[in-house]
């Protein structure tokens, strides 16, 4: 848009371009996406932590090499994630601040425990491939600074969710004891990746939820449980290739639906983990202060010699 445009917020929601910084916004909009690419960014980065685990235990060099690239990966969408916030005049400092104080969320998925090799590739396959599902309409979401730090961030996370298939197809043509160790990561990780499409859109949770103004704003594109039917329609066929059962007794193809049926979720574990009480949410998040404890030096080191930078360009 030209520099002086001034169309109103709902003429250019109406017209499904693209809000930027400088535009006016209801204050609600501003809160919401503060809200949801904050809890966004803290995903991301204690997103490393599971897979982080695996780093000096990866069982060769190269695959070693590949989850240091994508734990870095993660690192730097967190990054690009706290910068399209701070664009709505919040700083990342004080995002931390309110993840550390419980103020704030991150995806249920990373409060689950990695305790093997193949949870690596359960990981990349199913937690990237909902990540993806979930992002890839955010593309076009209608905040700008957003939608375009998720152009980046999807063909990322494509090519993790290649790496984790990859690792599964090995583990899964290897001995009996790998293919036992694929199949059980998958039974771990399935209910919990279906999970992080957030809760049903009918029902009590629907009701006190975001979806209906999230939309309306052109935040989400599609609801919860509509990218749930995509992700589950888009896995089966791939579980199918790898030779793994996924862990659902009811899990069939329903030809008038043309989509893939699917079990009842457990939305206790959900609300539950949600809550603090999931298998290691105390650990992630002590793991994440102590990591932010320890960096205080670098922080203030980094801002002493942009203080020191700053102070010389200007003689
Ligand atoms: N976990 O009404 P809705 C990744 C909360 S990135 C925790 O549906 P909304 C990359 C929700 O905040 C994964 N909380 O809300 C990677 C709300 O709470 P509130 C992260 C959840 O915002 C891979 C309440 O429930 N991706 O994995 C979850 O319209 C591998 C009601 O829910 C994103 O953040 C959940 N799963 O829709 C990294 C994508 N679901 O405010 C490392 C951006 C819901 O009432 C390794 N976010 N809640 O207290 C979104 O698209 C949306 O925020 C949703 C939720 C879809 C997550």
């Amino acid at each position: 848009r030209a520099p002086g445009d001034t169309t109103s917020f709902d003429d250019l929601i109406a017209r499904d371009l693209r809000i930027e910084p400088r535009d006016d916004m209801p204050e609600g909009y501003r809160q919401t996406l503060i809200r949801q690419i904050a809890q966004h960014a803290h995903s991301e980065i204690i997103g490393m932590r599971p897979e982080a685990n695996w780093i000096t235990r990866a069982p060769s060099l190269r695959r070693k090499a590949i989850l240091i690239a994508k734990v870095q990966d993660e690192a730097g969408h967190g990054l690009y994630l706290y910068s399209a916030a701070e664009t709505l005049g919040v700083d990342k400092a004080e995002l931390l601040d309110k993840l550390h104080a419980g103020r704030q969320k991150y995806s249920s998925i990373f409060n689950y425990p990695t305790l093997t090799w193949a949870d690596v590739g359960a990981i990349g396959w199913l937690v990237d491939g909902a990540a993806i599902m979930n992002q890839v309409p955010l593309c076009r979401c209608s905040y700008g600074p957003y939608s375009r730090a998720m152009i980046r961030v999807c063909k990322e996370e494509s090519f993790h969710q290649r790496q984790g298939f990859e690792i599964l197809w090995v583990l899964a043509r290897g001995t009996e004891e790998q293919r036992a160790m694929a199949q059980d990561a998958a039974n771990r990780w399935w209910w919990p990746a279906l999970m992080m499409f957030g809760p049903e859109d009918s029902g009590e949770a629907a009701q006190q939820g975001h979806t209906a103004q999230n939309m309306a704003w052109g935040i989400k594109r599609f609801s919860n449980d509509d990218l749930r039917q995509k992700f589950v329609d888009m896995t089966v066929p791939q579980a199918q290739k790898l030779g793994i059962a996924l862990p659902d007794p009811d899990l069939r193809w329903n030809d008038e639906r043309g989509h893939w049926d699917f079990g009842q979720i457990d939305w206790e574990e959900f609300w539950r983990v949600l809550k603090g009480d999931g298998p290691c949410n105390a650990e992630r998040m002590s793991n994440r202060i102590r990591a932010h404890e320890d960096g205080v030096w670098v922080r203030e080191a980094a801002n002493a010699y942009a203080a020191k930078q700053a102070s010389r360009s200007k003689e």
